[in-house]
C-alpha cells in the first residue's frame, strides 16, 4: 500500500556538471509502500545496482569524521569480542572500516571501480563487483567461508534480497557472524526524515521487517544494538537459526518499541505522511520569510538525503545560493533537479550567508563544531529535523 507520495525525483548520486545541465534529466515518481503482510516499507521503483553504482561513485565514508570513528571503534569492539579469523564486507566503499582490519584476513567488496580504487591504495584486498550468488561462490572456491560478514547502509540497496542473503549463506560460515547496520524505521518515521527515502534506499528495514525476511534464510536476529549514525542506526547480529544459544533483551526491547510505535500498521505511515506533507509547508515558509528579509542562505552537505528534500519541497537555488562539501567528487558539480551548483567546502562567516540549511543534519553536531564562530558571530541553521525550525 503506497503510503507517501514525494513527487517527480532525480537520481540521487547523480551530480550534474557544467555540459549537462541543460540536458533532461532521468526522473522517477518517489512513491514509499508498506507491505502489510511482510511489515516492509520500500519505494515502488527499484532501480537495479548497475544503473546507480558505477565507476564514478561520488560518495566516500571517510567525508566524516563521525564514520570514521564510528568505523574504527565498532572495527576494535568486533576484533576484541569476537577475534575473527577473517572478515568480508559488503559495501565497502573507500575502506574507512575495512582498513582496521588485518588485510591479509580481510575482504571488501566496492562495485564502483573509482571507489575501489581508494581502497586499494589503502592496500586493501577488494574485489570490484556486485554482490551475488555466483560471486560468493566464487570468493569460496579461493578463501573458503568467512567467520564474520559485515554490511553498512548496503543491503537496503540492493534490490534483491532473495539473492543476497543466499549468497551470505554460502560464503557464512557454520558459527559464523552476520553484522547488518542500516538506518532505524522507527527513528526515521519518529523524527520526520522523509529523506531517507530516495532512489538508492530501495528499503528501510524495522526489526520487524528484517526479522521477516531472514526466517527464509535459517538466519535469526539475536541481537540489536541501537547507534546514532545517520540519523539513528540499527546494528543487527545476526547467526544461522540453528546455532543460536541465547537471544538476547534487545531484541525483544526493539521489538516491543516497534510494536508499541506501530510499525506493523498501516495507520502509523499515513500518519507519518501528513506530518511530511505539513513538514514540506513549514520549510518552505521558513525560506520564504528569510528571502523576504533579504538574508541569504547556504547548504551545508551536498547529500544524497538532501536530493529528496529540495525537489520535494521545490527549494532550488533562488532559495540557497550554492552548498558546500567536503567530497572531491561532487565540488564543481550541481544538485540533480534542482541545479544548486556545489563548492568545495571553506569556513563559512556571515559575510557569505547569514542562514546555512543543514543538507547532512545526521552531522549536526560535527558541524556545529566545525562552525562555532558562525554561530557564535550570529549565524543561524535551518533544519527540518524532527520539524522545520531555525537553530541558533
Ligand atoms: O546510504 C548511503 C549513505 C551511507 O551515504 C548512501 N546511499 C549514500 C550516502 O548518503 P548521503 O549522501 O545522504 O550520506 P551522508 O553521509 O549524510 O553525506 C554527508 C555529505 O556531507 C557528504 O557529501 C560529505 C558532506 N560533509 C561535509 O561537506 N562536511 C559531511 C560533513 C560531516 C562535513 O563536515
Ligand atoms: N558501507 C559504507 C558505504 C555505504 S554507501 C558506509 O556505510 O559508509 C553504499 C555502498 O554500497 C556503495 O559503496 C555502493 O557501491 C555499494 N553497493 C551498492 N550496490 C551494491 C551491490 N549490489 N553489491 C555490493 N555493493 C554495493
Amino acid at each position: 500500500m503506497i503510503f507517501l507520495d514525494l513527487g517527480s525525483q532525480p537520481l540521487a548520486n547523480e551530480y550534474l556538471n557544467k555540459k549537462n545541465i541543460n540536458k533532461p534529466e532521468k526522473k522517477y515518481r518517489l512513491l514509499v509502500d508498506f507491505n502489510n503482510k511482510n511489515k516492509i516499507v520500500s519505494i515502488k521503483k527499484k532501480f537495479s545496482s548497475e544503473t546507480m553504482f558505477k565507476n564514478n561513485y561520488p560518495y566516500r565514508s571517510s567525508m566524516s569524521k563521525t564514520m570514521k570513528t564510528s568505523f574504527k571503534n565498532f572495527a576494535n569492539e568486533i576484533k576484541k569480542k569476537y577475534k575473527p579469523k577473517n572478515l568480508l564486507e559488503i559495501g565497502s566503499n573507500d575502506g574507512t572500516f575495512l582498513k582496521n582490519f588485518n588485510k591479509k584476513k580481510s575482504l571488501g567488496i566496492e562495485p564502483c571501480l573509482n571507489i575501489a580504487n581508494i581502497s586499494r591504495k589503502k592496500n586493501l584486498n577488494v574485489i570490484s563487483d556486485y554482490w551475488s550468488r555466483n560471486l560468493a561462490k566464487k570468493i569460496s572456491k579461493k578463501y573458503g567461508n568467512f567467520d564474520l560478514i559485515y554490511s553498512a547502509n548496503t543491503i537496503t540497496h540492493i534490490k534483491n534480497l532473495d539473492e543476497v542473503f543466499k549468497a551470505i549463506n554460502i560464503l557464512l560460515s557454520e558459527n559464523g557472524l552476520l553484522i547488518i547496520e542500516d538506518p532505524s524505521l522507527l527513528e526515521c518515521i519518529k523524527n520526520n526524515t522523509y529523506d531517507q527515502f530516495y532512489n538508492e534506499h530501495l528499503y528501510v528495514f524495522s526489526y520487524i521487517s528484517l526479522s521477516n525476511i531472514l526466517k527464509k534464510y535459517d538466519l535469526d536476529i539475536y541481537k540489536i544494538q541501537n547507534v546514532k549514525q545517520h540519523g539513528g542506526s540499527i546494528r543487527y547480529f545476526i547467526k544461522k537459526s540453528y546455532k543460536i544459544k541465547k537471544i538476547h533483551s534487545s531484541v525483544s526491547l526493539q521489538y516491543s518499541k516497534e510494536v508499541k510505535y506501530g510499525l506493523h500498521k498501516l495507520q502509523t505511515y499515513k500518519k507519518f505522511a501528513n506530518r511530511v506533507k505539513k513538514s514540506k509547508i513549514k520549510l518552505r515558509k521558513i525560506f520564504q520569510k528569510i528571502l523576504e528579509n533579504k538574508k541569504r542562505i547556504i547548504g551545508y552537505g551536498a547529500t544524497a538525503k538532501a536530493v529528496t528534500i529540495l525537489n520535494y519541497c521545490n527549494i532550488n537555488r533562488k532559495n540557497i545560493n550554492f552548498f558546500v562539501d567536503t567530497t572531491p567528487e561532487k565540488q564543481g558539480k550541481f544538485i540533480p533537479g534542482v541545479k544548486i551548483p556545489i563548492k568545495k567546502y571553506f569556513k563559512i562567516n556571515k559575510k557569505i550567508a547569514e542562514y546555512i540549511f543543514l543538507g547532512a543534519w545526521n552531522f549536526k553536531n560535527e558541524i556545529f563544531l566545525k562552525e562555532k564562530k558562525f554561530l557564535k558571530l550570529g549565524g543561524k541553521f535551518i533544519t527540518h529535523v524532527p520539524y522545520p525550525k531555525i537553530i541558533n
